[in-house]
């Protein structure tokens, strides 16, 4: 669909998927804008996504397919992935073989891998990054429902009077929905919002409670809740008896586990008051949604977690009306489609199971396949064991990260180096997986492939493509359809477009399916080229066509258990403690930042998005930092019985005592020592097999090198010699944060060596500048090229080095440095003075945190709406509102 604002299409980053207008301009550079039509957003764009255009050039590509680390044909690349994959299944067995996939593929790439596993291979050795993600919600709404299904929308969330958020950064995970919220707040005082995290986040920015709960101890808050809501009056015991089962059970499992508001206090570590204050807001409140996300997923007790949210809605009767429900936020963009055309190797497609005969028999009715898996296939955590057991011996890894997303991220990367054919497709070349690849395949990125994508509240809506592949680069439907084909498999995968399978997979949706299973779409079904491109963003389930779809479901009482009723799940909460170990005291909680997604192969380009946060770090509280010598930025070492990373201290106390939080993102791409996966325990929650990335016992300790230092440079570099490196991207260069156990004999040569491109032409006029003072132990340098700033190097025996942001401002410079410029190069400041912006906070306006705090001292500008009229800053995406507001609280704080 084109447009004057250019073509529709989503969001390729989370689950709130936005709708976005991208339009390609005369020069080529593309357009970013939220598209206004689109249900989600309504024209809203967080960070990340208003900055899509600046990660969508081609350097780092993955643009032709290698094997053996040359390029080759793409003949030779499939034919070796089927050859290799018919050989060890004829002479292994189906389960020998695995497809490691993801919630970032289109639900037409997805529908193909799992048909080719499932359908003809004959396996269910096909498993997802959702299983990291969604796997505990899918299987807490399986027991609870009977189906996988969400039952809110988005509507919900401005219609509701009280709003929970379990272990969800909305502000900077969904942060659209998080204006959404933050909206509905003002122009509806009645609502209230809670916020349950051990850290306070910005998403605390919009709470009228913070319960910065224990780690880990979610179930026993809700199981508190639950016993409280059924001594209080609070059951709706109508609904409860006409629609749900199993109350009894779980009420009395609430009561002796967890009696009383003062016992959930005691084991979530909380204050009293402020458990009977949640309690009493919720009891009262027939307008309640409760958003949960990773905080309650990624646990080892996370279906219990998400079944005793569940339990409270259910006592309640407040689920499938307006306002109000228990609300699962997904995270990647197609974490949905997933789950709708059965990805998890515990699941057949269409919401069919594969534990059920007449379920496999209709799937294989309806493929027409030669086989069908009869049993479930290996969840991710056991699927990488197998490998490193040698008992998969070929695996193919689609749009995922696994060497850095997996638990236990060290044993990922034996495993696939001792296995005998690893297989991946990626749009990157070096990715610290694709690193393990025999053969690489070329995949199209986003605005390249047309397909569909399913949000948060089950609304379908295209990817629509408004750039050429480059290089040989091809979607990813088309390279798993070749490869069934090479493996014989010619009839069953004969596609030629993403519309064809959109219409198999709708269709087999509908197939013979008289309202036994919520996903539905066969009123979708039969769309002709043209229809397809148009499809509106619509929510399933789509029973006729020309269906608007559906915006709740079980308004009817209706669920797809057996009885048709709801099932109450009887929740004991985990062992508060759990677990202990004396030598690693800490917890290590992880998850993500405000501007960057996942492993960084995109969002690190963006030089905008980069400067939020620049480094990888943990933050913890000052009174843990203390005793172990730990001050403020300094590096440290956090170690589990897995792993170590070396990461820069931030201390704040936003974390509770004893917990250490660290990023997701960062990744041997980027740092010399900071993939953080690396040091999770493989843990897994026992129904959902989903691990526990927010617990793990750690301990830390200060590092201490001889020397510090940062390094600009136009050039990417590849260093030596130092046992400390995080890299980012800055406008017209690399940003380079330093830390080194030996120093050189001598800096300047030390610089020279490093810093001097090997082809700098004739022509060039090159000069360096430098300065050393031995006895302090510092080092500055400076190099220019044809008089303007190339590289930069400033070394110092601490952590306390001058601020990077005028000399990056330097390299933005299309002229010459001025004399005055020059000559205060090595000072890292303008002798005449020109203030320092300090890190950036607004990243639309590139607005920084110096000059807001000058804004708000000196220009006495004491509101956000203030600061935006004079800087800009907050008036875009809104993403840096909370940190604007902590800004001024804290500065107005200090005056006081
Ligand atoms: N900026 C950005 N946004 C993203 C992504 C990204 O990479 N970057 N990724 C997307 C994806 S795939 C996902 S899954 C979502 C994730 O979205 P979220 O789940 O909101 O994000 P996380 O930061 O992983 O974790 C949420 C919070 O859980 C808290 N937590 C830890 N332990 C507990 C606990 O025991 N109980 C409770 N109640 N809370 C706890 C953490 O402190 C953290 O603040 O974000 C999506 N959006
Ligand atoms: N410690 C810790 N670990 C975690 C989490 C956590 O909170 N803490 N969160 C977990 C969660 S919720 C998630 S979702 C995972 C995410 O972890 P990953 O899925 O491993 O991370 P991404 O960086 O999103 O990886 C996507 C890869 O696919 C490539 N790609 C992008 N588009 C396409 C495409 O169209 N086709 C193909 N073939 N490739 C493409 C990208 O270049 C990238 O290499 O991490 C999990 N791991
Ligand atoms: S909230 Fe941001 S990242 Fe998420 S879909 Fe919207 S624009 Fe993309
Ligand atoms: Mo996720």
């Amino acid at each position: 669909m084109t447009g004057a604002e250019g073509v529709k299409t989503t969001c390729p980053y989370c689950g709130v998927g936005c709708g976005i207008a991208a339009a390609v301009q005369a020069g080529g550079s593309v357009q970013i804008s939220g598209d206004e039509t689109h249900p989600a957003n309504l024209g809203r764009l967080c960070s990340k996504g208003a900055a899509l255009a600046e990660t969508i050039d081609l350097e780092g590509r993955l643009l032709y397919p290698e094997m053996g680390g040359e390029r080759c044909t793409w003949d030779t690349a499939l034919d070796a992935i089927a050859q290799n994959f018919a050989r060890i299944i004829r002479e292994q067995g189906p389960d020998a073989v695995a497809f490691y996939v993801s919630g970032q593929l289109l639900t037409e790439d997805y529908y193909v891998a799992n048909k080719l596993m499932k359908g003809f291979i004959g396996s269910a050795n096909i498993d997802t990054n959702s299983r990291l993600c969604m796997a505990s919600s899918v299987a807490g709404h399986k027991r609870a429902f009977g189906s996988d299904t969400v039952p809110c929308c988005y509507e919900d969330l401005e219609l509701a009077d009280l709003i929970v958020l379990a272990g969800s950064n909305t502000a900077w995970c969904h942060p659209v929905l998080f204006q959404r919220i933050a909206h509905a707040r003002k122009s509806n005082p009645r609502l209230k919002i809670v916020v349950i995290d051990p850290r306070r986040t910005a998403t605390c920015d919009i709470a009228d409670l913070h319960l910065a709960l224990r780690s880990g101890s979610d179930a026993a808050l809700f199981n508190g809740l639950l016993g409280y809501l059924h001594v209080n009056g609070r059951r709706d015991d109508a609904y409860i008896r006409a629609h749900t089962e199993g109350v009894e059970a779980a009420v009395n499992s609430a009561l002796v586990s967890v009696p009383g508001a003062d016992a959930a206090a005691l084991q979530c570590g909380l204050d009293a008051t402020q458990v009977q204050a949640f309690f009493d807001l919720f009891a009262a409140t027939e307008k309640t949604v409760t958003v949960y996300s990773q905080g309650v997923n990624q646990s080892s007790s996370g279906t219990d977690k998400v079944n005793a949210i569940i339990n409270c809605h259910l006592l309640t009767g407040r689920i499938g009306r307006p306002g109000m429900g228990p609300f699962s936020f997904t995270g990647q963009p197609n974490a949905m489609g997933g789950r709708e055309v059965g990805g998890l190797a515990n699941q057949l497609a269409a919401h069919m199971e594969l534990e059920i005969p007449e379920h496999r028999a209709r799937v294989q009715r309806f493929w027409q396949s030669p086989v069908i898996a009869d049993k479930p296939g290996l969840k991710a955590v056991d699927m990488f064991r197998a490998l490193g057991e040698g008992k998969i011996k070929a695996i193919w890894i689609m749009a995922t990260n696994p060497v850095v997303s997996l638990p236990d991220a060290d044993a990922a990367c034996k495993a696939l180096q001792s296995c005998e054919f690893v297989a991946v497709s990626d749009c990157v070349r070096h990715t610290d997986t694709t690193a393990y690849g025999h053969v690489l395949l070329p995949a199209a990125a986003w605005g390249e492939k047309d397909g569909t994508v399913t949000n948060s509240e089950r609304r379908i809506s295209r990817q629509r493509k408004f750039l050429p592949a480059p290089g040989e680069a091809r979607p990813d439907w088309w390279i798993i359809a070749q490869v069934a084909k090479r493996m014989g498999y010619t009839h069953a995968f004969n596609y030629s477009s993403p519309a064809q399978i959109f219409n198999e997979h709708a269709a087999l949706s509908g197939f013979e399916n008289d309202g036994a299973r919520d996903f539905d779409i066969s009123g979708l079904c039969g769309l002709d080229e043209a229809a397809y491109d148009t499809l509106p963003p619509t929510q399933w389930p789509v029973v006729q066509p020309g269906s608007a779809g559906t915006q709740r479901l079980f308004g009817d009482g209706q669920f797809y258990t057996p009885l048709g009723k709801a099932r109450f799940i009887p929740v004991t909460p985990r062992d508060p403690r759990h677990p202990v170990d004396q030598a690693y005291p800490m917890v290590l909680n992880t998850g993500r930042v405000r501007d960057h997604w996942h492993t960084l192969t995109r969002t690190g380009k963006s030089a905008r998005l980069s400067s939020h946060t620049y480094e990888p770090y943990a933050e913890l509280h000052p009174q843990d930092a203390e005793p172990l010598g730990i001050r403020q930025h300094d590096l440290i070492s956090v170690t589990s019985r897995l792993g170590s990373v070396t990461l820069r201290a931030m201390l704040n106390d936003a974390q509770l005592p004893g917990n250490v939080f660290v990023p997701m993102h960062w990744n041997d791409q980027f740092a010399a020592q900071a993939r953080v996966d690396a040091l999770v325990h493989p843990v897994v929650d026992p129904v959902s097999g989903q691990p526990e990335s927010k617990h793990t016992p750690v301990r830390v300790s200060a590092y201490r090198p001889r020397w510090h230092g940062f390094l600009l440079s136009r050039r990417k570099l590849a260093l030596h010699d130092v046992s400390y490196w995080a890299r980012a991207r800055g406008v017209e260069l690399w940003r380079y944060e330093l830390a080194g156990e030996t120093q050189p004999g001598d800096w300047s040569a030390w610089a020279r060596a490093l810093l001097c491109a090997p082809k700098d032409s004739e022509n060039d006029r090159v000069a360096w500048i430098d300065y050393l003072d031995r006895g302090a132990g510092c080092y500055r340098g400076a190099r220019l090229l044809n008089q303007r700033l190339e590289s930069c190097l400033f070394v110092a025996p601490g952590p306390e080095l001058p601020s990077r942001s005028w000399l990056m401002e330097l390299f933005a410079l299309k002229r010459a440095l001025t004399n005055a410029e020059r000559n205060s190069l090595l000072a890292a400041r303008p002798l005449a003075a020109v203030e320092d912006a300090g890190a950036t906070v607004c990243a639309c306006f590139n607005v920084g945190r110096n000059t807001l705090l000058r804004a708000i001292q000196r220009d006495g500008l004491h509101s956000v709406e203030a600061i935006g009229q004079r800087l800009k800053a907050g008036t875009n995406c809104g993403s840096c509102i909370p940190e604007l507001k902590a800004l001024i609280a804290q500065t107005v704080k200090q005056c006081a």
